[in-house]
C-alpha cells in the first residue's frame, strides 16, 4: 500500500514538473530546427543555448571603423526590444563569457559577405573576411533571437539562441531590389525602412528608379526645373516629390553602412516625360510637355540628334556620380518606342561615353544590347529573353529580373487590389520557385550577376502598401539571391515561410497571408 501512495505521489510531481516546464517559452537548443531565410549553406547544430543578458557587451578585434559601425546598428536594433545597452569595446583575444566577439580573418571559402557563426553557452563568436560579412552574419543572429526581438518596445526575454556553428556565404554577387519612386514618390525616411527590410534578408543592392514620365525624384544643381517642375506630381495627380543632393546622399550613406550598394537610375531616352515638361528645349520640337500622371508608357523620347541633350546628359551623370559610390550607372533604356532604332543605338552608344568618363559603368535594362556596349556594361533582363541572349552573345553580364517571375508590382492572384498583371499573375510559389541559372537557354550561371526584384510604383502609394506586396515573396527573391542552388524546394521552403509569421507580426508587417503558405506560430 505505501509503495502505491509513493509511486502515486511521485507521478503527480512529474506531472507538475513536466506541466510547468511547458509554461516557460522553451530555451531554444537546436540549431538546425530554426527557420532560416535565406537557407544558410551550412549548420550544426550543439544541443545547448547562448543567453543575452544586461551584462552582454560586444567585442569587435582591432579598431576596424567599419566594423565598429556595424557592432552599433546590431547594438541599436536589439535594444528596443532587450532595453540592454550593448558597448562596443575593441579586443584582440576572445572575451569573457556571456558576451558577442566579431572577428576579421582570412578564409577564402568565405568570400567578401560569408561569416562563420559559432555559438557556445559562453561566446557568440562571428568570422569574416570583410565587416560585410559581419554585418550578413548579424541579419543570421537576430533570426535565431525570438520574434518579440523585433518589436520596438522592451518585452520580457530571455534572449537565447540555439548553440552550434553555421557557416554560409553568398550564391549571387547581386542580390538586388528596386524601388520607383517616379511613379509614386517615396521620402528618406521610407526609403531607409525598404532598406533596413531589404538588409535582413541579406540583399546588397538597392536600385533606386529616380526619373520617368510621371515624375524626376533627385535635385541636379544645373538643371533645377527638374525637380522644382517635374518632381511636383505623380501618378494620379498627388503632391510628388523629390530627393534633394542632401537627402540622396543621406540615403548612399545609410545604405552603405548596412554595405548596401545603391543603384541610381536615370530613365532614357524613354521614359522621360518629366524631364521634357521641364525644359522645351530638350524636346526636339521646342515645345514643353504637360506633366503626365497617368500610367500609359512608351510616348516619350529625348531629341537624341541633339547636341544639347547630351551636355544636359552629362550635367546629370556628373552631378549623380559625384554622390554614388557604387560602379553603376543605370541608364534605364527601355519602351523607347518613340525612338527611332538608329537614333536609339547612337543615343545609347553616346551615354554610354558620358558615363565611362564619368568612371562608372552602364547598367540598363536589356533593351540597351540592340546599342554598342562596353564589355563591363551590365543588361537587366525583364521581358524579352532574345535580350538576354544577345546579352551574352556580347559577353555581357546579365541581372535576372524577369517580370513573370520577380516583378514585385504583379498582382498575386486576380483577387489583389493592388498592383497590375500585364506580366502574370505571381503567387509566392510563382516568385520562388525558379531558377536564374536556369530560365533562359543560353543564359548560364557563368553569365548571370545576380538577381532583382523591381517594385514599380503605379499602384502603390505608401509603406502600407508596399510591404503587401513586397511581404512575404521578397524573401523568396533574397533566398533564391543568396542560398546554394541545390535544395531550393518550395514545400520545404514554405514550412521555413510560415514560421516568419509570428516574426512579421512583431515587425508590424502589412503583408499578404497567402493561402499557400502554412503560417504557424
Ligand atoms: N514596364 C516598364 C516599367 C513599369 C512596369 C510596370 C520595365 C523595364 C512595366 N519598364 O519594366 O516602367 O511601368 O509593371
Amino acid at each position: 500500500m505505501k509503495n502505491q501512495l509513493n509511486l502515486l505521489l511521485i507521478f503527480c510531481v512529474a506531472i507538475l514538473f513536466f506541466s510547468c516546464e511547458n509554461k516557460a517559452p522553451a530555451t531554444p537548443k537546436d540549431l538546425l530546427k530554426e527557420n532560416l531565410i535565406p537557407k544558410p549553406v551550412s549548420v550544426n547544430g550543439t544541443g545547448s543555448s547562448f543567453a543575452i543578458t544586461s551584462a552582454t557587451e560586444i567585442f569587435i578585434n582591432g579598431d576596424s571603423e567599419e566594423l565598429k559601425r556595424v557592432g552599433e546598428i546590431f547594438a541599436n536594433e536589439l535594444k528596443p526590444a532587450t532595453g540592454f545597452d550593448f558597448p562596443i569595446k575593441n579586443t584582440d583575444a576572445a572575451p569573457a563569457t556571456g558576451n558577442f566577439y566579431f572577428t576579421l580573418i582570412k578564409n577564402d571559402k568565405l568570400g567578401n559577405e560569408g561569416y562563420q557563426l559559432t555559438i557556445t553557452e559562453d561566446l557568440v563568436q562571428l568570422e569574416a573576411n570583410q565587416p560585410a560579412g559581419i554585418f550578413r552574419g548579424i541579419q543570421t543572429i537576430k533570426q535565431l533571437l525570438p520574434p518579440s526581438i523585433a518589436k520596438n518596445t522592451a518585452q520580457s526575454g530571455p534572449w537565447e539562441i540555439a548553440s552550434g556553428s553555421i557557416t554560409d556565404y553568398p550564391n549571387y554577387e547581386y542580390r538586388g531590389a528596386m524601388l520607383d519612386v517616379s511613379r509614386h514618390f517615396f521620402g528618406v525616411e521610407d526609403v531607409k525602412k525598404y532598406i533596413d527590410y531589404i538588409a535582413s534578408y541579406k540583399m546588397n543592392v538597392l536600385h533606386l528608379h529616380l526619373t520617368d514620365d510621371q515624375g524626376w525624384r533627385i535635385e541636379i544643381k544645373k538643371w533645377p526645373n527638374l525637380t522644382t517642375m517635374g518632381g511636383t506630381t505623380e501618378v494620379g495627380g498627388t503632391k510628388g516629390g523629390f530627393f534633394t543632393q542632401e537627402d540622396y546622399k543621406e540615403i548612399v550613406s545609410y545604405a552603405m553602412e548596412r554595405h548596401i550598394m545603391i543603384v541610381p537610375e536615370i530613365d532614357m531616352p524613354g521614359h522621360t516625360n518629366a524631364a521634357l515638361a521641364s525644359y522645351a528645349q530638350l524636346n526636339c520640337d521646342g515645345k514643353a510637355r504637360d506633366l503626365y500622371t497617368g500610367i500609359e508608357v512608351g510616348f516619350s523620347t529625348f531629341c537624341t540628334r541633339r547636341e544639347l541633350t547630351y551636355e544636359f546628359i552629362d550635367d546629370v551623370i556628373r552631378e549623380l556620380v559625384a554622390m554614388t559610390p557604387g560602379p553603376y550607372i543605370h541608364i534605364g533604356g527601355d519602351e523607347s518606342h518613340e525612338t527611332r532604332e538608329d537614333d536609339y543605338i547612337y543615343f545609347i552608344s553616346r551615354v554610354q561615353e558620358i558615363v565611362a568618363k564619368h568612371g562608372k559603368q552602364v547598367m540598363g535594362w536589356d533593351d540597351i544590347v540592340a546599342g554598342e556596349l562596353k564589355s563591363n556594361a551590365v543588361a537587366q533582363h525583364w521581358a524579352k529573353e532574345e535580350n538576354a541572349k544577345t546579352a551574352v552573345d556580347k559577353n555581357l553580364k546579365v541581372v535576372m529580373s524577369p517580370a513573370k517571375k520577380a516583378y514585385l508590382d504583379m498582382k498575386y492572384d486576380s483577387t489583389s487590389t493592388l498592383g497590375l498583371h500585364w506580366a502574370g499573375y505571381i503567387e509566392i510559389d510563382t516568385g520562388y520557385d525558379w531558377d536564374p541559372a536556369n530560365y533562359i537557354d543560353g543564359v548560364g550561371k557563368e553569365n548571370i550577376l545576380g538577381v532583382e526584384c523591381p517594385l514599380w510604383t503605379e499602384t502603390v502609394t505608401n509603406m502600407d502598401e508596399l510591404e503587401y506586396m513586397v511581404f512575404p515573396r521578397l524573401l523568396g527573391y533574397a533566398e533564391i539571391g543568396w542560398s546554394p542552388d541545390s535544395g531550393k524546394k518550395w514545400d520545404e521552403y514554405k514550412i521555413r515561410l510560415g514560421k516568419q509569421k509570428p516574426r512579421f507580426e512583431a515587425m508590424d508587417l502589412n503583408y499578404y497571408a497567402s493561402k499557400l503558405v502554412p503560417w504557424s506560430e
